[in-house]
């Protein structure tokens, strides 16, 4: 009895012993390391940051909470859970049942009053045990979720305590977009992309917070979106890209996937569909289409400004409204793009008339209209938005016109211009685009007398006629891209060049954690994941 007795209760002691050491390992205040939070990597760099020189205990036993009343804030919760879980391997639950005492947390709260300067404002409250997230919109919070990812380092620190913490720098952040529209455009026409490639690109932009992707879905080498009442456009047009290879196309299925892909990353896409000129592939599948009378033959050359809708046709403009019910039937976002661009081989009046008449077909499938800069020459109207790549007088005509601007000018934003001579990838027609060349400019000023309130914001294309596969992609994109993320979200006063070229060179262990095949331009001193490690284990 006494033996028994005895045994139980060291049984019960021993039991109580871990208990208590347990509960201790997750309260016990562990010292946490100095951090500044003004020597983070964060790009965009963000509005206003007060460092605290602390650090908040990012670790097994942190959890993840939300409050707010809009749908989708569990789901950016889970969305911040996984990408923890792809950088660190720790497993964090969203809005757990059981939480311990003292336990970190990450508390996302929605806070719809309040006097926030737009929908995607955010505050950030880091403090040893809470990382507080404080939004008007769920919007709002995917855009501050990209923030705490960019704090959270590469490689935990095992010194602190028996298990593994990734110190998180402590402080106050307050950030806003500068401007609304940051995008980027990826050309699928001249090589075709695969679903898979956009969704990686997708990816890549969101942790940037870039929030809109431009599809340039046709040209004259090919058709990549399917058009249930015109098939051939795809079977025909579909078939080819530049160089000769097989090309292919997006079925609606697809496109859609593209399309709910984005919308998880808050990012909207943007079709286009290129017209009165680029239309060779979409002639050669139907015949009547064509404007030019000349043989039509498909096109896999890297030629422009050969092709021309008829634009005084009535069929065509009954083809383009089927097309534009189409797509616009599919995409959620606000705009639909007609292109417009170098039509070189359709008389001014002509071009005039077409753009004056697909703008009301637009309209009439409940979209704004965006087009080149060309189309402001038409008769467009106030709601419409002219894409300045090449025209300073175009894009004057268009702010004249009461219009909103997309900023894009090729000199400065064309990702598929040449970093400079060697360049693997790319064209130099506009420039060459080195890194710092890519960041130092003001979208703010760069056409003169524009007013600000006219700017939706700057876009970075990406014209596909010298790469064929992701890798060629990303060494043409990234990490220039990165760059005009910055541009279009931060204010100006906050942008330097040599500022940002630190912060840039900080990418790359993100950057090779991702798998993307940057082009590691000699004018960055690029940090290496495993240099980064030794600095931290230095703490
Ligand atoms: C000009 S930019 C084009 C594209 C080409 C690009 C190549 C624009 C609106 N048109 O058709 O792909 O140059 O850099």
């Amino acid at each position: 009895m006494n033996v028994l007795k005895s045994v139980s209760g060291s049984v019960f002691i021993l039991t109580l012993l871990l208990m208590v050491t347990s509960c201790d390992e997750a309260k016990e205040e562990i010292p946490m390391p100095a951090l500044d939070l003004n020597a983070e990597n964060l790009v965009p760099i963000p509005t206003r940051m007060i460092a605290t020189q602390g650090s908040f205990r990012l670790d097994q036993f942190t959890s993840i909470i939300t409050s707010g009343e809009e749908d989708g804030l569990e789901e950016v919760a889970s969305f911040l859970a996984e990408k923890i879980s792809g950088k660190t391997g720790l497993r964090l639950e969203v809005n757990p049942l059981n939480m311990q005492e003292g336990d970190p947390v990450i508390l996302l709260s929605q806070k719809k009053e309040g006097n926030w300067p737009n929908n995607e404002a955010y505050t950030l409250s880091i403090r040893q045990d809470s990382i507080i997230l404080e939004i008007p919109t769920t919007e709002a919070a995917f855009r501050g979720v990209q923030t705490i990812r960019q704090l959270i380092p590469e490689i935990s620190n095992d010194t602190l305590a028996e298990h593994s913490i990734w110190p998180v720098a402590s402080g106050t952040i307050e950030d806003h977009p500068n401007f609304g529209y940051r995008g980027s455009m990826l050309d699928v026409a001249r090589h075709f992309f695969s679903v898979e490639d956009v969704k990686k690109y997708i990816d890549l932009l969101a942790y940037y917070k870039i929030n809109v992707l431009h599809l340039h879905l046709t040209d004259d080498q090919g058709w990549r979106i399917e058009i249930k009442a015109w098939p051939k456009l795809t079977e025909v047009g579909g078939s080819t890209e530049v160089g000769g290879e097989a090309g292919g196309f997006f079925t609606q299925d697809d496109y859609k996937e593209i399309v709910a892909y984005a919308a998880d990353n808050y990012m909207t896409i943007v079709p286009e569909v290129d017209m009165p000129g680029h239309t060779n592939a979409a002639s050669v599948s139907y015949p009547f289409l064509d404007g030019t009378g000349k043989p039509l033959k498909l096109y896999e050359g890297t030629r422009v400004g050969f092709s021309t809708f008829d634009t005084r046709k009535d069929t065509v403009y009954a083809f383009i409204d089927d097309v534009v019910r189409e797509i616009s039937a599919i995409t959620p976002g606000p705009y639909f793009h007609i292109g417009g661009d170098e039509s070189h081989a359709t008389k001014k009046a002509d071009y005039i008339y077409f753009v004056n008449r697909v703008e009301k077909i637009v309209q009439k499938h409940g979209k704004q209209m965006i087009g080149w800069d060309e189309i402001a020459q038409a008769d467009v109207d106030s709601t419409s938005i002219a894409q300045f790549w090449s025209s300073e007088k175009n894009a004057t005509t268009a702010i004249e016109k009461g219009m909103k601007v997309i900023l894009s000018p090729a000199k400065k934003t064309y990702l598929d211009m040449q970093y400079d001579t060697l360049s693997k990838h790319g064209l130099h027609w506009a420039a060459y685009i080195p890194v710092d060349t890519a960041y130092v400019w003001s979208p703010e000023s760069y056409v003169p007398d524009i007013p600000k309130d006219q700017i939706l914001g700057v876009e970075a294309p990406l014209w596909s006629e010298t790469i064929s596969n992701i890798e060629e992609l990303e060494y043409l994109a990234f990490p220039r891209v990165i760059g005009y993320a910055e541009l279009s979200w931060s204010l100006e006063e906050n942008r330097d060049w040599e500022d940002f070229k630190v912060r840039l060179a900080n990418q790359a262990p993100f950057m090779e954690r991702m798998n993307v095949a940057f082009y590691p331009s000699p004018r960055i001193d690029w940090v290496q994941a495993e240099k980064k490690s030794r600095e931290i284990l230095k703490d």
